[in-house]
């Protein structure tokens, strides 16, 4: 269970700078000894970005996830009126609030913290930005699409396997795998070692996605118990 947000700045405690978030205002910095829980799932990329936010800062915060706990979504409901993730619980020992919405709870977690969220694009948005360029490029010289499609299908596979990472998600670990199989089948034929009809590169996302599923039962399943 978490234990807070240990880094909080304990300035401006008369007078509180604000962070709105989904209509509530809450005090910032936060106050050490305040029990932060998110709820939420891991392949819901909301809360993935919410994740990020949180391993940037280096916090410690309880998850809960609503897939395999439904009971924590009914707690959602009660408390806001809707299901939706991802939601901040924020207890800080007499009060209970609920900020949902990932925008704001990203900026609320870094004003706890005295910090600005990171601005500009994210090294994940030009890995994107790269992969899909590559893609295009290829389109109009198929003469070089052999490594041009390597090099985005590697990009594809090191920026699921960091989400991955991030974000503990099997999902993003399955689609990396794909990827992975896809460059390496691509660069196969463009030597011309051994042809790999793509729709191997189906099989193996099926594969890895059952894998996922599977693994993701099993945490679940060992999670409630
Ligand atoms: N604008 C919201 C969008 C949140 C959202 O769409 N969450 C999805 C999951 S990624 C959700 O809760 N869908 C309903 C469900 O999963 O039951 C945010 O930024 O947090």
């Amino acid at each position: 269970m978490a234990e807070g947000v240990p880094k909080a700045r304990s300035t401006n405690e008369g007078e509180p700078e604000t962070c709105a978030g989904a209509g509530a205002t809450f005090p910032t910095p936060y106050r050490l000894g305040v029990k932060l829980a998110l709820y939420g799932y891991d392949a819901c990329p909301y809360c993935q970005r919410v994740r990020r936010a949180i391993d940037d800062l280096g916090l410690e915060v309880e998850e809960r996830d609503v897939l395999a706990h439904p009971e924590r979504r009914d707690e959602l409901r009660q408390a806001l009126g809707r299901g939706t993730v991802p939601v901040l619980r924020i207890d800080d020992g007499s009060t209970v609030r609920w900020l949902p919405e990932s925008g704001a709870i990203v900026a609320w977690l870094y004003a706890s913290q005295g910090r600005e969220p990171p601005r500009g694009p994210s090294l994940r948005r030009l890995a994107t930005f790269l992969m899909w360029g590559l893609v295009a490029v290829a389109l109009f010289f198929p003469e070089h699409e052999g490594p041009l499609f390597v090099a985005a299908l590697s990009i594809g596979a090191g920026r699921s396997l960091a989400n991955a990472r991030a974000t503990r998600s099997w999902l993003h670990g399955a689609i990396a795998a794909t990827f992975l199989f896809g460059a390496v089948a691509v660069l196969l034929q463009h030597l011309g070692i051994v042809r790999i009809p793509w729709w191997y590169g189906v099989y193996a996302l099926v594969l890895a996605l059952a894998l996922a599923s599977v693994a993701a039962r099993l945490g679940a399943r060992r999670q409630r118990s």
